[in-house]
């Protein structure tokens, strides 16, 4: 038996990349994936399809996860928070990379504003162009550990990951001019070791980031928050207009910064309708066992649906009496 670290998905869902697997010999004595060892975090999103409560898993085993913010595009402002909630929830630390710090003059504007945003996440600046702050990333990273690059096409991740192996590994693609994206020039999750041990994983970019069942992550992120709703006045605050409400305090003496708070509740509504259509796919998968027991006896569905065209028949013929 050996132990590789996969570099490609091999199945839809299990394993990711990242993940360590044993490869062993089967029945047959070919080689075949025997097992996937227990992962020590997991980054995972909701599926992109609106309607879905179902996770996706997009990588595993990552010890940091960089999100890279691109200085020549406006920061949007909340997808940061959201990254960052999903981030800390897998287990990983995250680390904020601004990418072509070069470019702009408003680069020290935006890495100002995005220190404010990341909540006591750490912030490195970086440019591949002239090397500025490659060394700082590295020094971030701990020893033989794995970091992984997340933000949206054309952020600079490949260019980034070049940069820091010392030569062209990662295929790079220029952006659009008319609104800086980039052009999906890399399409795979794919793993780059450097020569000490640590593991870069290139991703393709990713505009969204949908939220999963992110308490652990929320925590992180918006822990000062949910201490401060904890001291209205009524426990059941809606931090409205209630007397007393700490919230409102807050936010009308600039301690709590309005976007950030409705940004907060956002997240809250988006994981709550999330949690209320995991409990109906459930409720629908406990009826149909049910249904299945009661009903169909554990015969097969063939047999069931005889019994119930049988029965309908029945019915008719007593309402036809
Ligand atoms: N000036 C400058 N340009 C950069 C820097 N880093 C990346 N770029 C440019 O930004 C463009 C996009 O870079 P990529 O590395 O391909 O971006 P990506 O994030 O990997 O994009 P996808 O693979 O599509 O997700 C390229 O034209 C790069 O040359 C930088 O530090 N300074
Ligand atoms: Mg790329
Ligand atoms: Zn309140």
């Amino acid at each position: 038996m050996e132990l590789l670290h996969l570099p490609y998905p091999l199945d839809a869902n299990v394993p990711v990349t990242g993940d360590w697997v044993w490869i062993g010999p089967n029945r047959a004595g070919d080689r075949q994936i025997l097992e996937v060892l227990p992962r020590r975090s997991e980054l995972s999103r909701k599926r992109a399809f609106e309607d879905s409560s179902a996770a996706q898993v997009l990588a595993a085993n990552i010890d940091v996860i960089g999100v890279v913010l691109p200085v020549d595009r406006p920061l949007t402002h909340n997808r940061l928070e959201r990254t960052l909630v999903a981030a800390w929830d897998s287990g990983a630390v995250p680390l904020v990379i601004v990418t072509k710090a070069d470019l702009e003059d408003v680069a020290d504007d935006v890495v100002r504003q995005v220190i404010l945003q990341a909540a006591g996440v750490d912030v490195v600046t970086t440019s591949a162009e002239n090397g500025d702050g490659i060394e700082d990333l590295l020094a971030h990273l701990p020893p033989r550990s794995t970091l992984v690059l997340l933000g949206p096409s054309g952020a600079g991740k490949s260019t980034l990951i070049n940069a820091l192996v010392g030569h062209n590994v990662q295929h790079t693609g220029e952006v659009r001019s008319g609104d800086f994206r980039g052009k999906h020039t890399t399409t795979s999750r794919e793993l780059v070791p450097l020569a000490d041990g640590t593991v870069l994983m290139d991703t393709p970019g990713v505009r969204g980031f949908g939220l999963f069942d992110a308490d652990d992550g929320m925590e992180q992120m918006f822990g000062d928050v949910e201490e401060l709703a904890g001291l209205c006045r009524f426990s059941d605050c809606a931090h409205q207009q209630e007397p007393g409400c700490a919230v409102q305090a807050a936010l009308a003496d600039g301690t709590l910064e309005a976007r950030r708070w409705n940004n907060y509740l956002k997240l809250q509504r988006e994981m709550a309708a999330l949690a209320r259509r995991k409990d109906a796919a459930a409720s629908r998968a406990y009826q149909r066992e049910w249904h299945q027991k009661v009903v169909g006896g554990g015969k097969s569905q063939r047999s069931a649906e005889r019994a119930r065209s049988e029965r309908e028949e029945q019915r008719s013929k007593r309402r036809r009496r």
